[in-house]
């Protein structure tokens, strides 16, 4: 993944705070989408400016270690991957979990592999070849199921707001709405302003995050797609063959089989599972 060693070490051991906000995510599932709602939602309604870069203001935990975040102004708004026994835990932090279809994930997880020239020796990767490493689990942060399955199981807690991408593709507002009222009454009360909430909503929707992409990542080599790349559910129908899909499927039953991800992407318009 190319993040230095030692702020990855160090991100395993930062002490959660009162009040810290995570948003935890498998890679490619949706994390800088809920990043900029949720730094709309602390800015009233106004968009990350150009020249800012949001890995900045909600800063990724394993990348740049826990003296950069434990400095970030109170409430701490903190990005990570880690999977739910790694994540640091205080029972009064919060923790927005955004899962995406395992499908979607992998061909958008295969993009970003073959981008990130500078991360990765893959840059003439083929899906063929990313599919195979995604089904094994031998891609950054370790298998999907591995994240998915323990984080879906702590939904109920508290403390703990699970989404799914499709959901929040199929009604925005109701996404914003929801972790607003996750955050507080403090919260609540920003997206009653009409102005804030249809502000966040225009903001944060795939074309205007399309804009202006240096606030989310660096740049990529211009033959390759854009970071904010194509945002759509079922995409994976034009890259996987019948045989992946059929794998993939098998695998989603066997892992999720009577635990509580088993049916998390069936009622939010997404593919197969
Ligand atoms: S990362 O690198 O793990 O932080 O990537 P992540 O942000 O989790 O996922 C990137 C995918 O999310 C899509 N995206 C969006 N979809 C819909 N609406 C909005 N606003 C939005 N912002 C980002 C982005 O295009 C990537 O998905 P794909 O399928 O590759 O397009």
């Amino acid at each position: 993944m190319g993040f230095p060693p030692e702020y990855f070490d160090s991100g395993l051991a930062y002490q959660a705070q009162a009040g810290d906000t995570f948003i935890v995510t498998y890679p490619k599932c949706g994390t800088t989408w809920t990043q900029h709602i949720l730094w709309m939602l602390h800015h009233d309604g106004e968009p990350l400016p150009l020249g800012k870069n949001i890995n900045l203001e909600v800063p990724h935990l394993e990348e740049v270690g826990s003296e950069f975040v434990a400095a970030l102004p109170e409430p701490r708004l903190i990005k990570t991957h880690l999977s739910y026994e790694l994540t640091p835990y205080h029972p009064q932090a919060k923790y927005i979990y955004v899962a995406r279809n395992p499908f979607d994930c992998a061909v958008s997880f295969y993009y970003h592999t073959k981008g990130f020239i500078k991360h990765y020796d893959f840059a003439k990767g083929t899906f063929d070849e990313f599919f195979e490493c995604f089904i094994a689990g031998e891609v950054d942060w370790g298998d999907y199921f591995d994240h998915l399955v323990p984080w879906i199981e702590h939904k109920h807690e508290l403390n703990v707001l699970c989404l799914t991408y499709e959901a929040m593709k199929s009604d925005p507002k109701a996404a914003i709405i929801a972790i607003a009222t996750f955050l507080g009454a403090a919260y609540i009360k920003k997206v009653e302003n009409r102005r804030i909430l249809e502000s966040i909503l225009d903001h944060t929707s795939f074309t205007r995050m399309s804009k202006d992409q240096s606030r989310w990542s660096s740049e990529r080599p211009n033959h390759l797609p854009p970071f904010i790349r194509k945002g759509e559910v079922g995409d994976w129908k034009s890259h996987f063959s019948a045989s992946q899909t059929q794998k993939l499927t098998q695998k989603f039953r066997q892992r999720t089989a009577g635990t509580e991800a088993a049916t998390i992407f069936q009622n939010a318009s997404s593919p197969v599972i």
